[in-house]
């Protein structure tokens, strides 16, 4: 078993802008995430993913870059991004950036120049065409917006955008653009970064002729484009095979088979990937759907390829608002998502305030939120005549903004996260769900994040191990088993608000496979439930 250091990884994604303020303007720093390397090295992780910090004008939080070589302002300079690197690297963690290249922002110099005139030698390095005597070239909707084409007056054509009109697509067809973006990840790269989280990767390679959708509402011709392994092929030729790194790609849309045609050993793209089929198929949990998720997933990857575990991020709602219980059982349901987030096949991701069991928010008005995915969304939905009451609340329990309110550090005014006005209002609970309390507290969610990645750095079982899905039929039980060299681990999951039974398969009831079971981290494999071969699962326990 060749062992990999990204295989083993932890990783910590870092949304900076809501992490900590430390010049006091209310937007999170590199400063303040400088402060708190030594919290998160505590938690035990491996790996920080940091948000991106480029200059930017901010319109999609960042993934609209203006200047891929300059830090923006609000994120603070090169000479602070040089020192968080470096006290990341002493403290023995890495760093992976994220790279976003499907797009820039309108305000980039590149897109300046493209759009000027016909004929500037940069025209090509963007998607434009004439428009259609009734309208934009075809009829395709972007994330963001009803349609993927603005009219720019200037030259009288649209350029294309798979997201906001402030964000347009770059032309991938353009081989001096390939090699302008080479150029650039070779720069952070010879900083010293440890890897890149790819945004949208699998949308660089664009429909041949942009044909009408039957269904334009399904956005899925965005993406797994004819073209896209020859990028990604040749990215790995020109830069990514050059450096020992890890590079993640989101890749939203892909079934597993496709997947696996970004990630396989010998394809010599990509190492690992992120795909969205639980945020998709899932707005709310749905255990059975889960479980068929993750047998499709692991029965793809099962002899190469490598996979990401997480249940939220900055774009998802917080998991324990969402797949689990963030009322009465809060801390267990937190407790228990983690555990089968580090148990599972692949490299899990914590996003930040999950190890404290930060929760989702309601704010009262659109005012008071910040996503131009829920921002244009509510403008679309109103434009066709809805209630803007009955709107908002539609779009809230979706909204990004729900994981991007400020980190939780202390019951202190704005939860310590800034001696400033908050850029987003912090989440009212944060007297009650805090860091501080959590670090004070025996039985905490920290902790139990602590003891799962230790007990998950112990035992190579846990990231090699084979899956089993053990579950026998009760509806709110997920019961799956790792293997590697004889060692097998049983990890048993009551996904519901009630106590529920589960019945060991007979190879554990009697121990044969010198089976250990862990309830939480108290081995109760010689309990006398073992041995009369079921196992009581209190609500939400992680057993
Ligand atoms: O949350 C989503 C839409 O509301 C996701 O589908 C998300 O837009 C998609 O997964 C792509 O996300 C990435 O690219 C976007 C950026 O807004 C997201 O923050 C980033 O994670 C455009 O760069
Ligand atoms: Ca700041």
């Amino acid at each position: 078993m060749n062992r990999t250091w990204w295989k083993e990884a932890v990783v910590y994604q870092v949304y900076w802008r809501s992490f900590l303020d430390a010049n006091g303007d209310g937007i999170g720093d590199l400063e303040g995430l400088m402060l708190k390397l030594d919290y998160i090295k505590s938690l035990g992780i491996d790996v920080i993913w940091l948000n991106p910090i480029y200059e930017s004008p901010d319109k999609d939080n960042g993934y609209d870059i203006a200047d891929y070589y300059r830090i923006m302002a609000k994120a603070g300079t090169m000479e602070q991004f040089k020192q968080l690197l470096d006290k990341v690297h002493e403290l023995g963690m890495k760093l992976i950036m994220d790279l976003v290249v499907n797009h820039t922002s309108e305000q980039h110099a590149w897109f300046e120049e493209s759009r000027s005139s016909v004929d500037n030698p940069k025209r090509d390095w963007y998607i434009w065409k004439p428009g259609k005597p009734d309208g934009p070239p075809n009829n395709w909707r972007s994330y963001f917006e009803p349609s993927t084409w603005t009219y720019d007056e200037r030259t009288g054509e649209y350029y294309f955008h798979s997201f906001a009109k402030e964000q347009p697509d770059l032309n991938w067809e353009n081989p001096e653009l390939r090699e302008e973006i080479y150029r650039m990840m070779r720069f952070w790269l010879d900083q010293g970064i440890d890897g890149f989280r790819m945004d949208v990767i699998n949308l660089l390679a664009k429909l041949e002729g942009f044909p009408d959708a039957e269904h334009p509402e399904n956005i899925d011709y965005l993406g797994n484009n004819p073209g896209i392994h020859e990028y990604l092929q040749e990215m790995n030729r020109e830069v990514l095979q050059h450096y020992d790194i890890m590079t993640v790609g989101e890749i939203p849309f892909v079934t597993p088979e496709d997947g696996l045609l970004y990630v396989g050993d010998n394809r010599k793209e990509l190492h690992t990937l992120f795909h969205f089929q639980v945020a998709d198929d899932m707005p709310t949990w749905d255990l059975t759907r889960y479980k068929e998720i993750q047998e499709s997933w692991y029965e793809a990857f099962r002899h190469e390829g490598w996979n990401s575990q997480f249940l939220n991020n900055h774009d998802h709602t917080r998991q324990v608002s969402r797949y689990g219980n963030d009322g009465q059982y809060r801390v267990e349901s937190a407790k228990q998502l983690a555990t089968m987030i580090h148990t599972l096949p692949g490299t899990p991701y914590v996003f930040q305030g999950e190890e404290i069991g930060m929760t989702g928010v309601r704010f009262s008005s659109i005012d008071e939120y910040h996503d131009i995915a829920m921002k244009n969304k509510y403008k679309e939905e109103i434009g066709k005549g809805r209630a803007p009451d009955e709107v908002l609340h539609s779009l809230q329990p979706l909204s990004r903004d729900n994981s991007r309110t400020p980190m939780q550090w202390d019951s202190s005014k704005h939860a310590g996260f800034t001696e400033g006005q908050p850029w987003m209002q912090v989440n009212p609970n944060y007297e009650e769900i805090n860091v501080e309390r959590d670090l004070a507290a025996q039985d905490s969610i920290f902790a139990y994040y602590q003891q799962l990645i230790a007990l998950r750095k112990t035992h190579a079982v846990m990231v090699y191990g084979d899956y089993r899905d053990q579950s026998t039929g009760e509806e709110h039980v997920y019961a799956y088993s790792r293997s590697l060299e004889g060692e097998t681990w049983l990890v048993i999951l009551n996904h519901s608000d009630r106590e529920q039974s589960y019945r060991l398969p007979a190879s554990f009831a009697d121990r044969t496979t010198n089976a250990r079971l862990v309830i939480g981290n108290l081995d109760r494999s010689t309990s006398d439930e073992v041995r009369n071969g079921t196992v009581r699962l209190r609500p939400y326990e992680a057993l």
